[in-house]
């Protein structure tokens, strides 16, 4: 195998209590299905390549040297339930999809495809009379996905869910020859409280993650939705996270300070409250009310996205789907955007391999940047979230490595995608199935 690696300019590593790797990078020119390329770097390396950030992400492509002009393995695989994962067990917190923020429709064939979500379709809404018998109607209106799931929640019960081939057909016959939205979406979106997120208000053609890197949420003045990046500095309304809330006049405070999401988050955690979850129209027109003028707006509201989560509108399990293009596994173009492409298909492929923490001999000399990441065991579970947690963690990094390395001339900090420092880890794909 043609293998190029990359020398330690890239190092991250796992730091036990007790003990450190690093990891280095290489890329292996060779073509080989997904799966073949997962055993190839199980076998010699460690796994497929996990990728947490842009600048990671550059780093790899820069081992390629312009080696290949389409895409290439990275351990990204799609499980059961439509979701990606790396295939070492980390979640997928940083993205860059060619397209994003997908959202279902069906064809007339019956077979479904997944769009960006401001896509305009007709669509197909569902009556629930008695909670057995559904009357479907299709609504030759050319709106987003968003969009369709209210007016269908206004006007009758929701989007309609497809819960089995019997049902696939019954919706199929009602297409009249459109590609239509039906209920299933890939819902990322999240509350600051906790709160389940059923309700959007989206403005025409949000949320449209623009550069990619649109993870928190704005309302302005119109009362409709923005994402936009989470260091925009705007101000926000904290509330009381309170159950059964009516007004949310008597439990909010507006904040004219304008901060980054997640400053404008602590601000209101540290005064026992937190930013804002919107339910509903009547609570959109509430928090209206809640901003003393106009030239306030936009202002931060809790919604924020991470991770993935393909569900039913109304909320049935997911038991049943009909994919036209199972694309299963992800590759890293040679542009640095990322592609489901299937996983038969041989490509060349990126691996790691965790070392033991690297001998002086191998340290990086000169402004050279060194990134470990920490796994922590359960046993260890405590709040990461809390600064002096983060600091002590950092401490004791900080003492393992002043053994074998002289560290006068280094700083040590903690690298954030988006706010996000720790990932949970779990590992299952698509080659280990039955
Ligand atoms: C700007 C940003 C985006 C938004 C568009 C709407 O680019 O605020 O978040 O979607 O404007 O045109
Ligand atoms: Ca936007």
């Amino acid at each position: 195998m043609d293998e190029h690696s990359l020398l330690i300019i890239l190092l991250a590593g796992l730091c036990g209590p007790a003990f450190c790797f690093y990891r280095e990078y290489y890329f292996v020119n060779t073509s080989l299905s997904w799966c073949d390329a997962l055993t190839y770097c199980q076998n010699n390396y460690t796994n497929l390549v996990s990728i947490q950030s842009q600048s990671q992400s550059n780093q790899i492509l820069s081992l390629a040297q312009n080696t290949f002009k389409d895409a290439a393995w990275v351990g990204l695989s799609r499980t059961d339930s439509q979701n990606w994962q790396w295939s070492d067990g980390s979640n997928v917190t940083y993205t860059n999809w060619e397209r994003d923020l997908f959202c279902a429709a069906i064809n007339v064939d019956g077979t479904w495809t997944d769009f960006t979500c401001s896509t305009n379709f007709y669509f197909i809404c569902y009556l629930d009379s008695n909670n057995t018998h559904r009357i479907l109607f299709l609504v030759k209106q050319l709106v987003t996905w968003y969009a369709a799931q209210q007016y269908c929640r206004s006007q009758y019960t929701d989007l309609v869910s497809i819960r089995n081939q019997a049902e696939n057909e019954v919706v199929t016959n009602n297409v009249q020859g459109f590609t239509v939205w039906i209920g299933f979406f890939n819902n990322p979106w999240k509350w600051s409280d906790g709160s389940n997120v059923t309700f959007f208000n989206w403005n025409a053609q949000e949320p449209n993650d623009v550069g990619g890197i649109e993870y928190c949420v704005q309302q302005l003045n119109s009362g409709n939705w923005n994402d936009i990046t989470c260091n925009m500095n705007t101000p926000f309304v904290c509330c009381e996270v309170a159950t059964g809330r009516t007004n949310l006049s008597g439990s909010c405070s507006f904040q004219s300070r304008s901060t980054t999401w997640l400053e404008a988050q602590s601000f209101c955690r540290k005064n026992n409250m937190d930013l804002v979850t919107i339910q509903s129209m009547s609570e959109i027109q509430q928090l209206t009310n809640v901003v003393p003028s106009a030239s306030f707006f936009p202002v931060w509201i809790g919604l924020y996205r991470e991770g993935q989560n393909w569900q039913w509108s109304n909320g049935d399990a997911v038991t049943y789907y009909n994919w036209k293009a199972v694309y299963y596994c992800g590759a890293l173009n040679f542009q640095g955007t990322w592609n489901d492409i299937n996983c038969s298909v041989n490509k060349t492929f990126f691996c790691y391999k965790d070392y033991p923490f690297p001998p002086p001999s191998k340290v990086p000399q000169g402004n050279k940047t060194l990134m470990f990441g920490i796994k922590i065991e359960k046993q260890y579970l405590v709040d990461l979230e809390v600064s002096a947690i983060r600091t002590n963690i950092l401490d004791q990094i900080w003492s393992i490595l002043a053994v074998q390395i002289p560290m006068d001339t280094m700083k040590m900090k903690w690298q954030e995608s988006e706010g996000i420092i720790f990932n949970e880890h779990k590992e299952e794909n698509v080659c280990n199935k039955n």
